[in-house]
């Protein structure tokens, strides 16, 4: 009983977020080499043009690049089995474009970084896209709007599969391709690399909430990455039959905040639309009868879905479906009631329940409750928790320790949540991830200052910091929860 015996207890990092060397070995500029950073009320600003004497976070992140052995050989010390990483696609194609030849220098990172993962015995997962569009890809396509994005984007997964076959055996397409259903501003730009020409053209800065949306665009983006994804699985069969390849969606636990029949159909069509949809189409292979209508009633004409891309997403299902959850929300039909949280977690706020700093209300009996609506719906493939953590201040105290036992109280019950879901529910549930094992760059914020690390970088919002690197007390305890399987929390 409890968590079985090869049970992939590991860490979760994006490029973007913790390596740096932005400009370094030929890589080209992302998305978020865009970014600015922002705080828990006001949106990250984006720059289509880089701003001389400006801090941009994701410029020297956490220098992963530099640090990536010694930081491997930490998470060893806590015993990973499993590290999940994405590949920043404009360090292997700076230009994006369907003939260019891969850049040996970004691709032998990755080979390196790999080979330091297995050294220690840790079993790597790749995101092929973890909100790392290259610029070159915004500008010239918008993004995923065109459709020569899906070949080109084959072209960037076919030289990484080919290459990495044999380091690399879980993969996942896109990271919460779900993110423009929950934000279509923050979706656009992360998520599909949709940036609207009026926003291209823009010589200042602008707040990301202040970004143009052409909703029959967002739609059809987000299409054509479905079909890139279904694309990607298909081939990467071909490649390695041995590959486990998976979807990534930002499970938004929706709770009707009373027993008002209203609040709960509210809640179910934002269960629907938030989650399921997206899910749906990845994992049964064809869009769901309420997401057709709910685009149909925004207006969309859907004559981008071809017949032959109906095909493609019925073959390229994906082998398991992995999640992020931090956090649940609760919805209600009455406009008074009080609202917590900002940027993508903005939601009634809950009574039962306390929230981090950032307004995320902790809920662990959300995760198992998680757990049990996704093996409901999709029955025949394992489940895997890739993002869970606890973003919160973090000091070092004069001893020089940094004392966390907040990260720990989160974690404790989550974990037992997904253990009751595995021995009390019969969840296949194959493994966990937390997210930023090592301390990095919010994705929402662009702060520092929300550390979710077993590991302390000293880095800081006013770019002082000398990247050093430095073990919490929530370090041994992990590493007492995975030397135990899960046992002693
Ligand atoms: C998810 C993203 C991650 C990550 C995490 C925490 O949405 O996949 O990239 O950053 O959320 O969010 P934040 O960084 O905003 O605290």
């Amino acid at each position: 009983m409890g968590f079985p015996k090869n049970f992939l207890w590991g860490g979760a990092v994006a490029a973007n977020q913790c390596e740096g060397a932005y400009l370094e070995d030929g890589k080209g500029l992302n998305v978020p080499d865009m970014l600015l950073g922002g705080n828990v009320t006001t949106p990250r600003t984006f720059c289509p043009q880089i701003q001389e004497g400006v801090f941009y976070p994701s410029h020297e992140a956490v220098d992963f690049y530099h640090h990536y052995k010694e930081d491997i050989k930490l998470l060893a010390g806590m015993g990973f089995k499993v590290f999940r990483l994405s590949l920043n696609w404009a360090r292997i194609f700076p230009k994006a474009t369907l003939d260019e030849e891969p850049n040996e220098a970004g691709l032998k990172y990755y080979d390196d970084v790999f080979d330091a993962c297995h050294q220690y015995g840790i079993e790597p997962l790749v995101t092929l896209c973890h909100y790392e569009i290259p610029w070159e890809l915004v500008k010239n396509h918008h993004g995923f709007l065109d459709r020569e994005s899906i070949d080109i984007f084959l072209h960037y997964v076919e030289t990484v599969f080919t290459r990495y076959k044999d380091k690399v055996k879980y993969w996942l397409t896109f990271n919460e391709i779900n993110i423009v259903t929950h934000d279509l501003q923050m979706g656009n730009l992360y998520g599909t690399g949709l940036v609207e020409d009026e926003d291209l053209a823009r010589t200042k800065p602008c707040r990301v909430n202040e970004l143009k949306v052409n909703k029959q665009h967002s739609y059809e983006a987000l299409h054509n990455e479905f079909v890139a994804s279904a694309k990607a699985v298909i081939l990467g069969h071909k490649i390695n039959p041995e590959f486990k390849i998976g979807n990534m969606i930002a499970y938004s636990a929706t709770y009707p905040l009373t027993a008002n029949p209203k609040d709960i159909l509210l809640a179910q069509e934002a269960m629907h639309y938030k989650n399921d949809f997206c899910g749906d189409v990845q994992v049964r292979g064809a869009y769901p009868d309420y997401a057709i209508k709910f685009l149909e009633r925004e207006g969309i004409d859907l004559s981008y879905i071809t017949e032959e891309d109906k095909k493609v997403l019925k073959e390229g299902t994906v082998d398991m479906y992995t999640f992020s959850y931090y956090a649940s929300s609760a919805v209600t039909v009455d406009p008074n009631v009080e609202k917590i949280g900002g940027n993508l977690s903005h939601t009634a706020k809950n009574p039962y329940l306390k929230a981090s700093d950032w307004g995320w209300q902790i809920d662990p009996d959300g995760l198992r409750w998680s757990l049990n609506n996704l093996h409901d719906r999709y029955p025949d493939i394992p489940l895997m928790v890739v993002e869970n953590g606890f973003g919160a201040f973090d000091e070092v105290s004069e001893d020089g320790a940094i004392h966390d036992p907040y990260r720990i109280d989160y974690f404790r019950p989550h974990i037992e949540a997904m253990k009751a879901a595995i021995d009390e529910d019969g969840i296949p549930l194959i493994g966990y991830t937390t997210w930023g094992p090592i301390d990095l760059v919010s994705a929402g914020t662009g702060e520092y200052r929300k550390r979710y690390g077993f590991i302390y970088v000293d880095r800081h919002d006013d770019g002082t910091g000398d990247f050093s690197r430095k073990p919490k007390d929530s370090y041994n305890w992990y590493k007492k929860v995975i030397a135990s399987n899960g046992e002693d929390l």
